[in-house]
């Protein structure tokens, strides 16, 4: 139900804190501050904050502030009001209680963006980007979401609708009006660099959105090696805590151990394995597989040798177990041999700055989903690549000579996908987008 009035505790109420905001949001939210909220007028102008007291009857319950804002220039877009009480666990339960009491439903999870979204406040992918700011742990991961806040998805996406818009538009009047010679016969062979550099425009989007997830969602990263090699040693020293067992004993670690780190470039989701060796211990045969099931899955894989002994035959087949993978080789241990290698570092020393910066560089390139509008999550993308395939088809279909009539349902599959992203679509909008832009009343 989208005209009920709604009501929400907006701050955390896992503690206590010094001030709580309960929110209200919906057409009778003046009846209800009228009802629960004494102060010296009942008449409430909008971007305005009152002072007074919450009552339950004639009792005083809090003294508090009320930010107002009247409908459509709210958040939600409609009558809005903001209690900012004193942030006690009870106190903002009881003016919950009350808001329910004057009328108020209690909101679902994230209802007031929803409504800001009906409404016509914001785009999807603003109302996305509301979530993620909100559960952004780093700074990354808070710029991508404050970007699509701000509507960046949609100043990135409209050239390209603006694209096919236009070339469903020459199509379509081609087809409908042939007489009108003022739209020009357009042939495919003129459609033809539209659409090439449409899918180049859309190949750029998308790299720029993989960058994107990997700064959302981290690296899967297996540290992996024979046993006794350092590899858990290497996850306390980049975790900067002792959080695996070290021992000088080969086949110490049997379970996966994880932690994460916050690099400068990238965020690594470790994942330390055992070590890797034939053997007939039935606990460690099971780390061993568990191991070989973190390698499949990672993203990154560090592999890490002993600097202080030779290459055996263990080391070459996990060198080639893992050839095919993005992975990157260290020589650890490397403070008990005088010959300094490459990648060389010495975890029970913490001396690892050459892996970092390696990592760091591997990465450097994610910073471009930083620098400019990107997508930012799995259904922005996939309607991005729906969109892609669409075009792609069209592509085919200009090649092979098919007439253009035939290759419209594919392009209007690629604006479709593009004003989902947006959460917008109907067919009627495209069919405005169209005719509105060419006279064909004339
Ligand atoms: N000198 C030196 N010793 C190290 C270094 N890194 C680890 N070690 C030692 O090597 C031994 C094995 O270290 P771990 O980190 O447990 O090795 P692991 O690869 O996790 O071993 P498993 O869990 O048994 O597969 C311990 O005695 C560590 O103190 C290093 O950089 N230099
Ligand atoms: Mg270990």
């Amino acid at each position: 139900m989208l005209n009920d009035t709604i009501v929400a505790v907006s701050t955390s109420m896992i503690a206590p804190g010094a001030i709580s905001i309960i929110r209200i949001s919906g057409a009778e939210t003046f009846d209800v501050l009228k009802k629960i909220f004494r102060c010296h007028t009942d008449h409430f102008e909008g971007y305005r904050i009152y002072h007074g007291f919450i009552v339950d009857g004639e009792t005083d319950v809090d003294e508090v502030l009320v930010s107002v804002f009247r409908a459509p220039r709210s958040y939600t877009g409609e009558d809005m009001a903001e209690i900012n009480c004193h942030g006690g666990l009870y106190i903002t339960r009881k003016i919950l209680t009350l808001c329910y009491s004057a009328g108020c439903r209690q909101a679902v999870n994230g209802e007031f963006t929803k409504r800001a979204f009906l409404n016509g406040k914001m785009d999807l992918t603003q109302a996305e980007a509301v979530n993620d700011l909100i559960m952004a742990d780093n700074r990354d991961n808070a710029r991508l979401a404050v970007n699509s806040l701000s509507g960046s998805i949609r100043k990135l996406l409209d050239p390209l609708m603006e694209e096919v818009v236009q070339i469903i538009s020459n199509i379509e009047v081609n087809i409908d009006y042939p007489e009108y010679d003022d739209v020009g016969i357009i042939t495919s062979e003129e459609i033809k660099p539209m659409v090439a550099d449409w899918l180049q425009q859309c190949d750029h989007i998308l790299t720029v959105a993989e960058s994107s997830m990997i700064i959302k969602s981290g690296v899967k990263t297996a540290i992996v090696g024979k046993p006794n090699v350092g590899k858990s040693s290497l996850l306390n020293a980049l975790l900067a805590e002792d959080k695996a067992i070290v021992t000088d004993i080969a086949g110490t670690t049997r379970d996966l151990v994880e932690g994460d780190i916050h690099l400068q470039n990238v965020t690594l989701h470790l994942i330390d394995t055992a070590g890797i060796h034939e053997t007939d211990n039935t606990i460690e045969k099971i780390g061993i597989e568990k191991s070989m099931d973190a390698i499949d899955q990672a993203q990154l894989v560090i592999v890490v040798l002993d600097a202080s002994r030779e290459i055996d035959e263990q080391d070459r087949e996990l060198l080639e177990l893992t050839k095919n993978k993005n992975r990157i080789i260290v020589y650890n241990k490397q403070d008990l041999v005088d010959e300094k290698k490459d990648m060389g570092i010495s975890a029970a020393n913490c001396d690892i700055d050459k892996l970092t910066d390696t990592i760091n560089e591997m990465f450097a390139g994610n910073q471009i989903a930083l620098k400019q509008p990107a997508l930012t999550n799995e259904r922005q993308i996939a309607l991005m690549s729906e969109a892609r395939s669409s075009m792609q088809l069209v592509r085919d279909a200009l090649e092979e000579g098919v007439p253009l009539d035939l290759i419209n349902e594919d392009l209007e599959n690629v604006y479709r996908c593009m004003r989902e992203i947006l959460g917008e679509y109907n067919k009627e909008d495209l069919l405005d987008q169209i005719f509105s832009r060419f006279c064909v009343g004339k």
